[in-house]
């Protein structure tokens, strides 16, 4: 029995949507590609929207640019996410032959979105915000604009008594790297546990939380860069009001209330595993600094499945750190404890999910471990 498939819509005009329609006229193989970042020549994010899906037939959209993306080794081993409402998203099996990502599914809802990770949105990023201000341990503390003049909130939890221990966490430099923002919004959902651990934190520390650096480049469906095409983690020397305001109020706000343990948040294309990347290659690098990577990395093995040591980036060579990274940056300027934390867009293959692959849900269960840690070590930063 031949069945006509109704034509298929393909949409991306909404928060954190890219997609390029090359040829959608055949339903059961719809040609897509990717679009690179405003002013920029980076590009790996995609999220859209197909409509008028036949149910119970089987729909396939390829992505012909994937194999020009910025990371594009990392489609081996990569699935799509998918879902019907938004809210619970799924891996779809992703084939990847060296130019074309492709994906199908047999419809079960007439409309489907898929995305390169689940998508942190700017209305749950406003939702956090506010339901974080509510807490009676957490207020905004600054406000910062990025270049198209968005928000970037700084929240502090904690009294900000004098001679408390300062550990700041920023996110989502990159913005197509949601993972991060997930991250943050498991911090807050800790806080607003106040369980006795964070009460034990919060009683010798304060934390400062910056949960979306980049939101023009996170609108708008950007991998890499913010709106004026700038890597932001490669902005710390230079940053500057004009070019990269979002860094530029970072570090600001870094010097006035200064940094005793800095964690920047990531997400990684290619690796999968979640790990830390760390300041070895500083010039400034010392014993000191050494040990607490290591007693850092030591017990969120221990509170965690879902971290490890083994996988990660090549260590860089001593005095050979890329000094424009906030990781380094940050580390040399305040000489501090100052990490990388990189969750994958594929799975974390030491503890594997085939439904879901690495997550939002598992992203933010991995903040509460990292607060665990914070917790531990919060007496021996200095
Ligand atoms: C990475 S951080 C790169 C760190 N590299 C090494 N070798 N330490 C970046 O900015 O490229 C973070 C990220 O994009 O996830
Ligand atoms: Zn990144």
């Amino acid at each position: 029995m031949t069945v006509t498939l109704s034509p298929i819509s393909i949409e991306c005009d909404f928060d954190a949507g890219n997609i390029l329609v090359r040829d959608a006229s055949n339903p059961a193989q719809v040609r897509l590609a990717i679009r690179p970042d405003t002013h920029s020549e980076h590009f790996q994010w995609f999220h859209f929207k197909a409509s008028g899906l036949t149910l119970g037939q089987r729909h396939q959209f390829i992505l012909e640019n994937a194999g020009e993306s910025s990371y594009n080794a990392a489609w081996d081993g990569y699935h799509a996410v998918a879902s019907y409402d938004q809210q619970n998203w799924f891996r779809v099996p992703s084939q990847f032959d060296g130019k074309a990502l492709s994906f199908s599914l047999q419809a079960r809802e007439p409309q489907v979105w898929f995305a390169y990770f689940e998508p942190y949105p700017r209305a749950r990023h406003n939702q956090l915000i506010e339901r974080a201000v509510g807490l009676p341990n957490v207020e905004l503390l600054a406000t910062g604009r990025s270049v198209e003049g968005r928000d970037i909130q700084l929240l502090r939890a904690g009294d900000g008594a004098a001679g408390k221990r300062k550990l700041w966490i920023i996110a989502q430099q990159h913005p197509g790297e949601h993972m991060a923002e997930w991250f943050m919004e498991g911090v807050i959902d800790r806080l607003q546990h106040n369980d006795a651990g964070v009460q034990a934190l919060l009683a010798k520390a304060d934390l400062y939380l910056i949960p979306n650096m980049n939101p023009d480049g996170a609108f708008r469906g950007h991998l890499r860069t913010n709106f004026k095409g700038k890597d932001l983690n490669r902005a710390w020397q230079d940053a500057s009001i004009d070019s990269t305001p979002e860094v530029f109020f970072a570090k600001q706000q870094m010097k006035l209330h200064g940094v005793d343990l800095f964690l920047d948040a990531h997400g990684d294309e290619e690796i999968p595993h979640v790990f830390t990347a760390a300041c070895e290659g500083n010039p400034s690098y010392t014993p000191r600094i050494a040990g607490l990577e290591q007693r850092f990395r030591a017990l969120l093995s221990g509170l965690s499945n879902d971290f490890q040591t083994v996988h990660g980036y090549p260590l860089s060579a001593p005095g050979e750190a890329n000094m424009t990274l906030a990781c380094n940056a940050v580390g040399a300027a305040h000489d501090c404890l100052s990490l990388t934390l990189e969750m994958p867009f594929k799975d974390h293959d030491d503890a594997p999910n085939p439904l879901t692959g690495w997550s939002g849900k598992r992203s933010r269960e991995l903040a509460s471990a990292v607060l665990d840690t914070f917790e531990q070590m919060a007496a021996e930063l200095r």
